[in-house]
């Protein structure tokens, strides 16, 4: 393909906005042919970042009326599965934020319409993946250059939680990037989880059990502590910490101008994952592009996106169980490529 392809981009909120602003901006290959935003407000406000586009109110008149070979879908995730069914019937390419789905069951109908196709479609925004840090992180465990790897502690924090925040949303919206990640680091699916209150931050809404502490073990036997807090104020920070056998590493700490000044040491702290995975979310759009332009998927996919779903449903048991769930999917599908680890699907 040697002309830019054609983006439509389903829904016009914080991430739909901020792809549309790298896609016209940072990235090459692709330009922005239509915004799909039903909200006049959002619509207009995203459409002056992307001169030429059309300003569409439904995804169907996107596919009939301005030729996208590719869709960005980041509308709610309960929104999902009617863009990505029409879009899979067009055959053109998706890119849906994270989560795929908020149930597993939604997800299995994606893996099995997009099956009926050639190849897999799907990449899902998991955008953590391509985060220069976690590449690093991801390339000593691989390395096994400080021994195998034991355990993790992670830590996701986000300053404020909006008042739609849910306790289960906690794990379905947010821990979702570690129900994603950690497998990916320990190159081993997850097995069970846990999930526990520790005091409730009063800061939160009286719905809301924040924060929430949960235990992932992979079948390799890595067993990775999560912090999941949502209004902690200070700042935005994820970090996560590798325990190897001979050694730790780290990742996530704050970056960028340091200072000693009046008896005290300070650096900027983000504010937003905007900014703390920027850099992640242009590798991760520039590789979607490119990857379109070749007819391929390069990144996490809509199987990982089925994985994330079941191993959230299991989170959600489990805060209301307090015990150990075991995470059980169905087998993995040749289409979807070889399976994490031998063991991954055997039982
Ligand atoms: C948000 O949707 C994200 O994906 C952020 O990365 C995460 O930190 C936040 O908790 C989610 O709500």
């Amino acid at each position: 393909m040697t002309e830019d392809i054609r983006v439509a981009v389903v829904g016009a909120g914080l991430m739909g906005t901020d792809h549309i602003r790298r896609i016209t901006t940072r990235t090459t290959g692709a330009v922005i042919a239509a915004i799909v935003e039903p909200d006049r407000n959002r619509a207009a406000a995203a459409a002056a970042l992307a001169p030429g586009a059309s300003v569409r109110t439904r995804f169907d008149e996107a596919l009939e009326l301005d030729s996208i070979d590719a869709v960005i879908i980041a509308t709610p995730a309960a929104f999902h599965e009617p863009v990505i069914f029409p879009a899979l019937d067009a055959g053109i390419a998706i890119l849906c934020e994270k989560p795929l789905t908020d149930d597993s069951e939604s997800a299995l109908r994606i893996l099995d319409a997009e099956q009926r196709l050639s190849r897999p479609h799907i990449q899902v925004g998991f955008m953590r993946r391509f985060d220069a840090e976690y590449q690093q992180l991801k390339a000593l465990i691989d390395s096994g250059d400080a021994g195998a790897l034991l355990a993790l502690h992670c830590a996701h924090r986000n300053p404020s939680a909006p008042p739609s925040a849910t306790t289960a949303g906690m794990i379905i919206d947010s821990v979702a990037h570690e129900l994603d990640i950690v497998p990916w680091l320990a190159g081993s699916p997850l097995a069970s989880i846990e999930v526990r209150f520790p005091r409730r931050n009063s800061l939160a809404a009286d719905n809301l059990r924040d924060p929430q502490l949960i235990l992932l073990e992979t079948e390799s036997g890595v067993l990775a502590d999560v912090e999941m807090s949502v209004n902690i104020q200070f700042g935005y920070q994820v970090r996560t910490e590798g325990v190897f056998e001979r050694g730790v590493a780290e990742i996530g700490r704050p970056s960028g101008l340091a200072q000693w000044r009046a008896g005290s040491f300070t650096t900027a702290e983000h504010a937003t994952f905007e900014t703390r995975f920027a850099g992640a979310y242009d590798v991760e759009v520039q590789r979607w592009i490119d990857a379109t332009r070749r007819g391929q998927v390069d990144g996490p996919n809509a199987w990982d996106g089925y994985l994330v779903a079941v191993a959230a449903e299991a989170g959600v048991l489990a805060q209301t169980t307090g015990s150990r769930v075991e995470i059980k999917t169905v087998p993995k599908p040749a289409f979807y490529g070889a399976p994490l680890s031998a063991t991954a699907e055997a039982q």
